[in-house]
């Protein structure tokens, strides 16, 4: 359980240079508080050394960062993916890689936001105008500058204005424009402002039927690296879990760690032979009785780097930008706020304070007190706020992997 000012992350696969632009873009520890919902390792060729950094961070900041496990956090899986081999040619044995697994083991399977303000303080971006009082989620690209704004009304999600990524002056490059939504096209001119659009929220799919959040705003956020189970309905239940194994093939922990949302009902078999595919009745059940104003999970490449679904209950955050090197994608981290307001009364605990009751016992006062005048009292900033970044510059990779050429070749 955490609280205060968070940065969730999704997958990074290996790629510490794009983990090092993540931070960029994000702020450094520990100024920053991260939340990263697992997927270290394999595919990216540096599987462990952003392992290492990030675990050195928690040891160094064990408030400051969040790690829980992703799927590939497991021996049958880096053995096929790459983590394993990576430890083998760097060190000549899998010593290295055992030891990590064992670590493996005792990551959390889930984290709770709690306190999270609906309000950020508006970015500070010259070059938009002032955050619109009701904005429920921006955009910004890893300069900061606001692409797109979205904002609460009557229930319904609105465009209200999407500006072109903006290259700062002096910049190295022009990044091309990162565009948000999947369906509008590259360089058409905004929408009106205000103007109803048929669009979504960027990486909502589009679909045009998002209705706005339908979670108690005020309430916790859920981080899990897959979705949910079926033999999991209360997130208390998580806590009863025995979770210092390797992941097994199936059954509540394989749940959490390998399911993805779908545009079904109920739940579904999936393809990737281990978890299910969850539909949005699922989600709003689950985050009403557990009183989550959002689930964050990771798990699933997007390519706009972030995807919210069923009416903003869920979303997906992807942190490893051109996956794998060649997917051709921007990465994400969903900024959260505390709620510094006084309005919201959140039972605070740190770590292992008040761990007998999770910090939720029946001392604590209800949580998700705001009042709907309060939201609008307040303003002056959106819910969530993602940032969007690609990958590191080529020229700060230094040179790829090779085999060192033997000397007589020379
Ligand atoms: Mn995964």
């Amino acid at each position: 359980m955490v609280v205060r000012k968070q940065k969730i992350c999704g997958d990074i696969h290996g790629q510490f240079h794009d983990l090092m632009e993540l931070f960029r873009v994000g702020g450094d520890v520990p100024d920053t508080n991260y939340l990263f919902m697992g997927d270290f390792v394999d595919r990216g060729f540096y599987s462990l050394e952003s392992f290492l950094l990030l675990l050195c961070l928690k040891v160094r900041y064990p408030d400051r960062m969040t790690l829980i496990r992703g799927n590939h956090e497991s021996r049958q899986i880096t053995t096929v993916y790459g983590f394993y081999d990576e430890c083998l040619r760097k060190y000549g044995s899998a010593n290295v890689w055992r030891y990590c697994c064992d670590i493996f083991d005792y990551l959390a399977l889930g984290a709770i936001v709690l306190g999270a303000s609906n309000t950020l303080s508006p970015g500070n971006d010259p070059t938009t105008l002032p955050a619109e009082e009701d904005t429920e989620i921006e955009v910004c690209n890893a300069d900061g500058h606001v692409m797109s704004r979205f904002r609460r009304q009557g229930g319904r999600i609105n465009l209200i204005r999407e500006t072109q990524t903006i290259s700062p002056k002096g910049a190295p490059s022009s990044s091309p424009p990162v565009n948000g939504t999947s369906s509008s096209p590259s360089g058409s001119a905004p929408p009106a402002v205000g103007a109803p659009t048929n669009t979504g929220p960027p990486g909502s799919g589009a679909s045009g039927s998002s209705g706005g959040s339908v979670g108690n705003p005020a309430g916790a956020v859920l981080c899990v690296h897959g979705g949910l189970s079926p033999l999991i309905d209360m997130v208390d239940k998580i806590r009863l879990l025995d979770r210092k194994q390797e992941v097994p093939h199936e059954g509540a922990m394989c749940d959490l760690l390998w399911s993805d949302p779908d545009e079904i009902d109920g739940w579904g078999l999936s393809p990737r032979g281990a978890g299910f595919l969850f539909g949005a009745d699922i989600v709003k059940v689950f985050n009403h009785k557990n009183d989550l104003s959002l689930i964050a999970r990771a798990h699933q490449l997007v390519m706009e780097g972030f995807k919210e679904m069923f009416d903003a209950s869920i979303v997906t955050v992807w942190s490893a930008p051109n996956y794998c090197y060649r997917c051709g994608n921007v990465a994400a981290l969903l900024e959260l706020s505390e709620d510094d307001s006084g309005l919201g009364i959140f039972a605070r605990s740190n770590g292992d304070v008040n761990r007998s009751d999770g910090g939720m016992g029946q001392g604590a006062p209800p949580r998700g007190v705001l009042m709907e005048s309060d939201l609008a009292r307040k303003g002056g900033g959106p819910a969530r706020r993602y940032r969007v970044f690609q990958a590191a510059p080529q020229d700060s990779r230094g040179m790829p992997a090779k085999k060192p050429v033997a000397d007589y070749f020379l």
